[in-house]
C-alpha cells in the first residue's frame, strides 16, 4: 500500500483527512507519528503555508505528503483571524479563547454577528514532482454563544448558509458533505494524482 504522510499535528485535521483519504485505501501516516519537526508558517496566504507545510514533510520522510492550512475569515474583523487563526488560540491552543476574542473584537465593532467563511488549502507534495495545491471554501456566520462538542476550532460558532446546526452540532459525516476541506478534497480528487500514487 503507498504510503502518505499528512503533514499536520493538529488532531482535529488527521481525523478529518484520515476519513476522506481512508475511502482510497492509502497507508495514512501523519507528521506527528513520525516526529516531524512543525515548519514555521511563513506564508501570506493558505496556498503558501500550505505548500510550506507539505515540501518540509515530504522532503524530511521521502514520501507523498499532504498538508492543510485553513481558517476562519470573519467579515467584519476584515477576514481576521484568516491565516492566523491557530494563533489567535495562543500556546495552549485555547479555541474557546480564540472565539471569546472573535466575539469580543466584532462587539467592539457594534457587531452581534458577521458573515465569515472557512478556507481549506490543499497541498500535496510529492518528491521529485510538481507540488499540487487545491482550495475550497464554506460561507456562513458567526453565532455567539458557541454550539456543539463536535468537529474543532471555531466550528462551534460557525453557521454554514442553508444549515441550523453549527459545524459543532453536526454529525462529524454531515460536516464531511460540505465542508471547506471536503470541497479542496473533491478538487483534490478530481485531479486524479493522489488515486495515481494508489498502487
Ligand atoms: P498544522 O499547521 O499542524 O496543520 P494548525 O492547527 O496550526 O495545524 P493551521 O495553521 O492551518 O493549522 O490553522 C488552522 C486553524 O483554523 C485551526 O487550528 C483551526 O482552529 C481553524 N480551522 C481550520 N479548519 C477548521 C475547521 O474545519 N473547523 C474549525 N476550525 C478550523
Amino acid at each position: 500500500m503507498t504510503k502518505i504522510v499528512l503533514a499536520t499535528h493538529n488532531p482535529g485535521k488527521v481525523r478529518e483527512i484520515a476519513d476522506l483519504l481512508r475511502p482510497l485505501g492509502l497507508d495514512v501516516v501523519s507528521a506527528g507519528e513520525l516526529g516531524l519537526p512543525e515548519p514555521e508558517e511563513t506564508a501570506k496566504d493558505f496556498l503558501g503555508n500550505a505548500c510550506i507545510k507539505a515540501e518540509a514533510a515530504a522532503q524530511a520522510s521521502n514520501l507523498p505528503a499532504l498538508a492543510d492550512d485553513s481558517g476562519f475569515c470573519v467579515d467584519g474583523l476584515n477576514g481576521d483571524p484568516g491565516i492566523y487563526s491557530a494563533r489567535w488560540a495562543g500556546p495552549d491552543k485555547d479555541f474557546s479563547y480564540a472565539m471569546s476574542r472573535v466575539h469580543e473584537e466584532l462587539e467592539l465593532k457594534g457587531l452581534s454577528e458577521s458573515r465569515g467563511h472557512f478556507v481549506c488549502a490543499l497541498a500535496l507534495a510529492i518528491p521529485s514532482a510538481e507540488t499540487r495545491m487545491f482550495e475550497g471554501r464554506v460561507s456562513g456566520k458567526t453565532v455567539w454563544p458557541p454550539r456543539g462538542g463536535h468537529g474543532f476550532g471555531y466550528d462551534p460558532m460557525f453557521l454554514a448558509d442553508g444549515q441550523t446546526q453549527t459545524f459543532g452540532e453536526m454529525a462529524p459525516q454531515d460536516k464531511h458533505a460540505m465542508s471547506h476541506r471536503a470541497r479542496a478534497f473533491q478538487l483534490l480528487l478530481e485531479d486524479g494524482v493522489l488515486t495515481g500514487l494508489v498502487r
